[in-house]
């Protein structure tokens, strides 16, 4: 049997040379009309503002996509950014990152920028992206339709089938496969968007709301990282095929205390 040909389509839509939002997937080649269809309407409708500008990327994958489950996912209801951040602190520290670099991770994306792509922080704190203002872009991550639909099933029971979660879950699940990757923050941009998340490979992704006041229109994404090559983990963060097939739970809400019991930390 031939293998099926897959496509990475990336999105990014602009508006007065503003980044106004982006979405991406790997999809088979008799989709790849639609998609392109879908995403240009989601350029042109999106509540953060219209686009002038649409950049659209097609490209065929030549290498092999490799097929990943999702973490985890649940929420714990913290009331207010210091709630959050002392869940975030709590469950973070617990696989090995230092407080200095949560604190750190926070300060970065509480100062006022944002950036295009993620942070990468060892866990004493030290920033070590190449490009401080760029950051890494995480690419060409998806998900198969049947995982989706699954994906989309389990989400609903919470009330949480939405595109922005579904997608925060796919690039989590990409990130967090990488074994130099500890841990990660991630506070939204969008002013409207208060929830934001934490997530690692023992405890899973971990929805914190609250963890910014509405109104504010910057965020981003911190990956904490421990030994290994930071050339090699931006290469598999930007350019290896990454499709999940496979979702594990979903669950509601859960105390601090019991995502701290169940599932074993991994300090490394
Ligand atoms: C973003 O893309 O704006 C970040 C989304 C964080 C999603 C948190 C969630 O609700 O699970």
């Amino acid at each position: 049997m031939p293998r099926i040909k897959y496509y990475s389509i990336r999105m990014q839509s602009v508006r007065t040379g503003e980044h106004v939002s982006g979405a991406e997937g790997i999809y088979e080649k008799d989709d790849v009309k639609k998609i392109v269809q879908q995403y240009t309407t989601r350029a042109l409708t999106h509540e953060k503002g219209r686009a002038d500008e649409i950049r659209l990327t097609v490209e065929e994958l030549k290498e092999k996509v490799h097929r990943i489950s999702t973490l985890p996912l649940s929420t714990i209801n913290t009331r207010d950014p210091e709630s959050a951040k002392r869940a975030a602190t709590r469950i973070l520290s617990s696989v090995g990152i230092t407080e200095r670099a949560i604190e750190e991770a926070f300060k970065a994306l509480t100062v006022g920028i944002t950036m295009r792509g993620a942070i990468l922080m060892d866990i004493e704190g030290v920033r070590l992206e190449p490009d401080l203002l760029r950051g890494v872009r995480v690419t060409r991550m998806g998900i198969t339709k049947k995982a989706s639909a699954d994906l989309s099933r389990k989400l609903t029971r919470h009330s949480l089938n939405n595109d922005t979660v579904k997608e925060a879950l796919i690039l989590a699940s990409k990130v967090h496969k990488y074994r130099m990757v500890l841990g990660e923050l991630c506070i939204s941009d969008d002013p409207n968007y208060t929830t934001g998340y934490i997530a690692t490979r023992a405890h899973g992704y971990i929805r914190l709301p609250r963890i910014k006041k509405r109104g504010i229109s910057y965020g981003g994404r911190v990956f904490f990282i421990t030994g290994g090559e930071v050339k090699e983990l931006i290469k598999y963060l930007q350019k290896e095929p990454v499709l999940i097939n496979e979702i594990k739970p979903c669950s509601g809400r859960l105390k601090i205390k019991d995502i701290l019991n169940s599932r074993k930390p991994r300090v490394s």
